[in-house]
């Protein structure tokens, strides 16, 4: 790093539309609608990268470090440019949590009105604080999220408002800025991309992201896309809707993808695969993330690394042709973060007995006498 001088201009990141603007679906008549989003950090883990073995170096790609703490604001900051540049004046979303997070926030960012459609109750409870407190008209609706966004589909199609989940396609344009940060930081692409899968528009803009640095000659070789469902909410696994999506990671309770297609696409021509983990390995992984590498992700974010480390039991790396010979590179996408849903946290952990002011007792407790 350069010291800083008092007469020089701060280096300030721009935001994923300045930086990768070449790629993107922008002109010099499009408003950017920023909160300077991206540049999230690519962190090594020492305890997963030990755990693979094999000269495997594993890094998290820390997408809750994103201005309203998910990767959904890479994809917003483009949709709602676009939704301002096409005289828009509301938005409207269906949502687990972090696109009704993040779509209100970059909505009072550009002065839109947003309107968001959740799941009643089965949204985190940081999500909901954030939809609220960004002001979005936030419609509780007793149905789960493909009821929701079929009805916000219907919705755009009577009134005027502009639809932000990611059957806009400028979303996924925004999205693969993520593939973009990974190739830049490593000079190359990973082996492997481990990510988890809901709506699916995630894990395909990041394979588009891949797949356009690749036809630029910016890396040579492309990765083998990973993707994560959780067991009792995997139509793509299962190959079928599921009309009753069940699992503790609410952001990907999700059974009928929108984005099926492009998911399916990059698992078969990254020759990857999409697989399920259960609600216990999601677990495990999401509290061994914030016990071993000090990073706290929601658990659907976990459902990454959980399915990394089952593929790794399964025996999966020991016979790829490009992991077998050791010293290969991962990256898991954290796609967003832990402190969206604190009640998860609380309830997987045993909460603290309350103490007299006593330093014997309270020395005692924390294992110190
Ligand atoms: C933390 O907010 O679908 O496969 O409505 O919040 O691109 O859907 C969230 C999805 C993974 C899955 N991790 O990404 C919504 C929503 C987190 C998420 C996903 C979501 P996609």
């Amino acid at each position: 790093m350069r010291p800083l001088r008092r007469s020089a201009r701060p280096v300030v990141w721009p935001g994923v539309i300045e930086r990768y603007r070449a790629f993107l679906p922008v002109s010099s008549r499009t408003p950017v609608v920023t909160l300077l989003e991206g540049n999230t950090p690519l962190l090594p883990s020492a305890a997963l990268s030990k755990r693979l073995g094999r000269g495997a170096t594993v890094f998290l790609k820390y997408e809750g470090l994103n201005p309203t703490g998910s990767f959904k604001d890479r994809g917003m900051t483009v949709a709602m440019s676009k939704a301002l540049e096409a005289k828009s004046v509301a938005v409207l979303c269906a949502s687990t949590g972090n696109t009704s997070a993040s779509a209100s926030a970059y909505a009072a960012r550009a002065g839109l009105r947003s309107i968001v459609l959740i799941p009643n109750g089965a949204i985190a409870l940081g999500k909901l604080s954030q939809a609220l407190i960004h002001h979005a008209s936030v419609a509780a609706v007793d149905a789960n999220f493909d009821a929701c966004l079929a009805l916000a589909k219907s919705l755009a199609q009577k009134y005027p408002i502009t639809l932000v989940n990611s059957v806009n396609p400028h979303r996924i344009e925004g999205q693969k800025t993520c593939a973009f940060e990974i190739c830049d930081v490593l000079g190359r692409a990973p082996d492997f991309n481990v990510t988890p899968v809901g709506n699916a528009g995630n894990i395909t803009a990041q394979w588009k992201g891949y797949k356009e640095y690749a036809a630029r000659g910016l890396i040579r070789a492309r990765p083998v896309m990973l993707g994560f469902q959780a067991e009792g909410a995997a139509p793509l696994v299962r190959g079928r809707v599921v009309p009753n999506p069940k699992t503790v990671a609410t952001a990907i309770r999700i059974g009928n993808p929108a984005s099926w297609q492009g998911a399916m696409a990059a698992v078969v021509e990254s020759d990857g695969r999409i697989e399920a983990v259960s609600d216990a390995e999601i677990l495990d992984a999401y509290s061994r993330l914030a016990a071993e590498d000090g990073v706290f992700a929601e658990p659907a974010s976990a459902a990454s690394v959980a399915g990394l480390l089952k593929l790794a039991r399964a025996g999966y790396f020991r016979q790829h042709p490009r992991a077998k010979r050791g010293g290969f590179t991962v990256v898991c996408i954290l796609t967003g973060h832990g402190l969206k849903d604190p009640e998860r946290a609380i309830a997987s952990v045993k909460t603290p007995k309350v103490l007299p002011p006593s330093l014997s007792t309270v020395a005692k407790a924390v294992g110190l006498a």
